[in-house]
């Protein structure tokens, strides 16, 4: 049934794109591909030695931070000092809907890392946001050395950072050509992956110091990076292949700007960028976990269709595609509510389980959900780990 619709609608969500792969929206028959030969091998559904960068310092403050607990003078009762959130990308749709859950609770302060400060700033004033619980900091992901300059700048702030957040992303499903980071990595994967992928390597040092009960590290994922998901297998399906692209630097001239190599595909290069995500985390987890008692997840938040990552997209899919993932899907979640979810993975005392991938169920319960086979590859996650260190130039 929902298959059905989900066929009259898809001529709506064909993306015109010229001379490109049978694996394009534009030519398939539910955009090219039979769903039942996709899903019949998908749909059944390490422990590494830690490379120690920097000794587990837990009981360690950082230097300027007031203890996480205090005993109130009169009654010794216990509080917690409010907690310091780095998320990425909360200037619109997902990443400022949790700013402004977390700052509105009043028990944390939200460092906004922005590439647009003005936006931001404006965002978070028409959000509401009580002005002393945020502060916005510059933080362009498709810049190597601006996420060096953002480290430095929070480390001179001297906030302790008690969890980050990896949330912003870029979608170029319309683009014909790649474009590229101030580096020359193909703009999806360099910001979504390689950009997110040095700032927590950096930050892990300054997570490791803070004295917060509870630590984490939460990189954003998605539903259609997981082929064995029905959204997950709607073309072009992510695949990192043996990463060729990847290990040659994704640049589009001596290497292909794609991770596995193939043809640039801006909604492929999206989902691949999506399982990077869903696999460092979970390499994060196998490498610290144990040591460091930092959680490290990721999520689903549920297909959040009215953010703007959807603004390259042409006008016809933004008009269908919240009413097919509300009536149709049943996919759909608000802003708002995918700002609660993801708040929750923040700050919940009850989800502090590392290495999971949360998603929500209908009632809004969180459960621990599984990732398809190639997002829980662990000897890829370890390769994904090697090379990116290369690319980023942490080794
Ligand atoms: P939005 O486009 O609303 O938010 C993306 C944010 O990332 C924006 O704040 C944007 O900044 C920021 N950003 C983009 N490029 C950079 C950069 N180079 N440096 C710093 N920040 C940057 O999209 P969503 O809220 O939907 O996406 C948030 C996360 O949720 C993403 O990780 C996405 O993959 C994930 N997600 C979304 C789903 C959905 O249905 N929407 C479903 C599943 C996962 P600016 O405002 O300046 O453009
Ligand atoms: Mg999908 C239960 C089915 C389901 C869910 C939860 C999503 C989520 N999607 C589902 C099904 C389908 N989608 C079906 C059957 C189709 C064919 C009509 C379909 C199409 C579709 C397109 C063209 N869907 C899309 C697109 C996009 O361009 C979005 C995308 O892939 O962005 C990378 C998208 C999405 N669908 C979702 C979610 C969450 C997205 C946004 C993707 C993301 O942020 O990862």
């Amino acid at each position: 049934m929902a298959l059905q619709a989900a066929s009259v609608v898809s001529s709506a969500f064909s993306v015109p794109k010229e001379g490109k792969s049978s694996a394009s929206f534009k030519d398939s028959s539910l955009f090219g591909v039979s769903f039942s030969d996709n899903l019949k091998a998908e749909f059944s559904s390490v422990a590494l030695s830690c490379k120690r960068e920097f000794k587990p310092v837990r009981a360690q403050t950082a230097a300027t931070a007031s203890p996480a607990i205090t005993r109130g003078a009169s009654e010794g009762k216990k509080t917690l000092r409010k907690g310091s959130v780095v998320v990425t990308g909360a200037s619109s749709g997902l990443g400022l809907a949790t700013a402004k859950a977390l700052a509105e609770s009043g028990k944390w302060h939200v460092i906004m890392a922005c590439r647009d400060f003005l936006k931001a700033e404006r965002a978070a004033k028409s959000a509401g946001m009580p002005k002393e619980n945020y502060t916005i900091m510059h933080l362009d992901l498709a810049s190597l050395d601006s996420v060096r300059q953002f480290v430095d700048n929070f480390r001179r702030s001297e906030r302790p950072l008690d969890v980050l957040v990896c949330n912003a992303a870029v979608y170029q499903p319309t683009a014909k050509e790649p474009s590229f980071t101030a580096q020359g990595f193909e703009l999806s994967v360099g910001t979504n992956h390689l950009g997110h992928f040095l700032l927590s390597r950096l930050l892990l040092e300054d997570l490791n110091k803070s004295d917060y009960p509870s630590r984490r590290l939460i990189i954003v994922g998605s539903i259609t990076g997981n082929t064995n998901t029905l959204a997950g297998n709607v073309p072009p399906k992510a695949n990192l292949g043996d990463l060729r692209g990847l290990a040659g630097g994704l640049n589009g001239l001596n290497s292909s700007s794609m991770i596995d190599g193939g043809d640039f595909d801006g909604a492929k290069a999206y989902k691949d960028s999506k399982v990077c995500n869903m696999l460092t985390m979970q390499e994060f987890h196998r490498r610290y976990h144990e040591d460091t008692g930092i959680t490290f997840t990721s999520l689903y938040p549920g297909c959040i269709a009215t953010t703007g990552l959807f603004r390259e997209h042409i006008p016809l899919f933004r008009l269908l595609f919240p009413p097919f993932q509300k009536y149709i899907t049943k996919g759909y979640v608000s802003e708002e509510e995918a700002g609660k979810r993801l708040a929750q993975v923040v700050s919940d005392p009850s989800l502090t389980k590392s290495g999971v991938y949360w998603s929500w169920n209908k009632d809004s319960a969180s459960f621990e959900n599984q990732l398809s086979q190639e997002a829980s590859d662990a000897e890829k996650a370890r390769k994904v780990w090697e090379v990116s260190e290369k690319l980023v130039g942490l080794v």
